[in-house]
């Protein structure tokens, strides 16, 4: 029988990719979206745009238990994914009951409404390397001391113990994974790996004259999104639920980085990369590296895509968009809200469906946005 999943958080990176694999392995895929989303779908749902015919959207909050437990109450799901959170380190410096409230507080609530309302549901949490934060040593396993240096981190261990307590007290399948950063052409363009991909694309066509960076020496161990989802697949359909460590063990400086990218498109990083204090934390995480023999030897996963190419395929799309950009005569931004697709997005009881145009067929594809004609 067709399976069912519900995914919080579908709209972002690792949302879309794990969207596309359950789709491919058959489940009856749903995703919880934000209210605003709904508003502003050519501007929010850019990333899951190619699959809105295939998968069903609801409007919930990860404020409001009400919708969360109806939202339970109504898709009943064997396997629920929570993705959704406040998942960018710098803001919660700038926010931190924000991101302590949707979290810690979302967590609570969707872990409450699945014991009352789908107990028999298998559940995913998005635990993180931050929680490692100022490592003693490496490389990090699932038995390394946390020691997190922000509220995001801070909320991201308080989720972890939520959902440990949620499995041991009340006998619920809940798997904690602890990703180490995964990248890919769909991340937001905050994150540093493709802040840096998307400006040195801009500066090779002659659109920016520098880039702006913080902390040049933060080490990080970076895998490809793709593969990341697929490790959260695996770890649902073990006989019993666990905690893994996923990443590819090896790490590199944020400098590295920028060698790699900018020497890709034929330039040295040394002329236009700048430091600006304001791009440098209160606290910053100094060097991640995981250590993922858990996962090899009982899911059987293992990342593949090497961080070289992971950092050429992600500033390949970016030069293709711009380029794409250029032709039509648009920013980016232009471009993504020129999309525009088709989706039955349900909110409560009642359905919105969108207006109908030209929808990407080819899913699994990047670089998505350039696939849409202005309406
Ligand atoms: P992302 O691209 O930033 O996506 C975050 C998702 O959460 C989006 O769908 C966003 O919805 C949703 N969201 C944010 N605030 C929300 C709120 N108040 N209520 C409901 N939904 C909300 O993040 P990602 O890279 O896919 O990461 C997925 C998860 O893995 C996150 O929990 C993140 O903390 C965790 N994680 C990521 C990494 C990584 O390297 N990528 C590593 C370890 C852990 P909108 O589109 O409406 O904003
Ligand atoms: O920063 C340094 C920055 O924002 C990486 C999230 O997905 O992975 C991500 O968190 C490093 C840090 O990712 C800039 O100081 C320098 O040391 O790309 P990032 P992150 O903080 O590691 C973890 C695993 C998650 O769970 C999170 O959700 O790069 N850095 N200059 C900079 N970072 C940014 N963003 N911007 C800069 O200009």
């Amino acid at each position: 029988m067709k399976r069912t999943a519900l995914i919080t958080g579908i709209t972002g990176q690792d949302g879309s990719y794990l969207a596309e694999l359950l789709l491919c392995k058959g489940y009856d895929v749903h995703g919880m979206v934000r209210h605003a989303a709904i508003e502003s779908p050519e501007h929010r749902l850019w990333r899951i745009r190619h699959l809105l015919p295939e998968i069903r959207i609801h409007g919930a909050s990860l404020e409001s238990y009400a919708s969360l437990c109806k939202l339970l109450q109504h898709v009943q799901p064997d396997e629920c994914y929570h993705l959704a959170a406040q998942s960018y380190v710098s803001y919660s410096f700038e926010d931190e009951f924000s991101t302590m409230q949707t979290n810690v507080r979302g967590t609570h609530d969707l872990l409450a409404a699945l014991k009352q309302f789908a107990p028999g549901c298998k559940f995913y949490f998005a635990g993180s390397s931050e929680m490692f934060g100022k490592v003693e040593s490496g490389p990090q396993n699932e038995s390394t001391p946390f020691h997190p240096r922000s509220t995001y981190a801070i909320s991201k261990i308080a989720g972890f113990d939520l959902c440990r307590y949620y499995r041991e007290a009340h006998g619920i399948y809940i798997c904690n994974g602890i990703l180490f950063n995964h990248e890919s052409p769909r991340r937001g363009l905050e994150f540093v790996t493709r802040k840096i991909t998307n400006q040195a694309a801009k500066i090779k066509l002659g659109l920016a004259k520098e880039i702006r960076l913080g902390n040049l020496e933060a080490r990080r161990d970076w895998g490809h999104a793709r593969e990341y989802v697929e490790a959260m697949w695996m770890m649902l359909q073990q006989p019993k639920p666990d905690d893994y460590v996923i990443a590819t063990g090896e790490t590199h400086s944020v400098r590295e980085f920028c060698e790699v990218a900018f020497s890709h498109v034929g330039l040295d990083y040394l002329d236009w990369v700048k430091v600006d204090p304001e791009f440098i934390r209160p606290a910053d995480v100094e060097c991640l590296i995981g250590d993922p023999s858990k996962a090899h030897r009982i899911l059987g996963w293992s990342n593949e895509v090497y961080w070289t190419d992971l950092i050429k395929e992600m500033i390949e799309a970016d030069q293709e968009e711009m380029k794409r950009a250029i032709h039509v005569g648009k920013a980016p931004e232009q471009v993504v809200r020129a999309a525009q697709g088709r989706a039955l997005i349900q909110t409560g009881t009642t359905n919105f469906t969108l207006r109908p145009a030209t929808v990407a067929g080819a899913y699994g594809k990047d670089s998505l946005k350039g696939k849409f004609e202005e309406a």
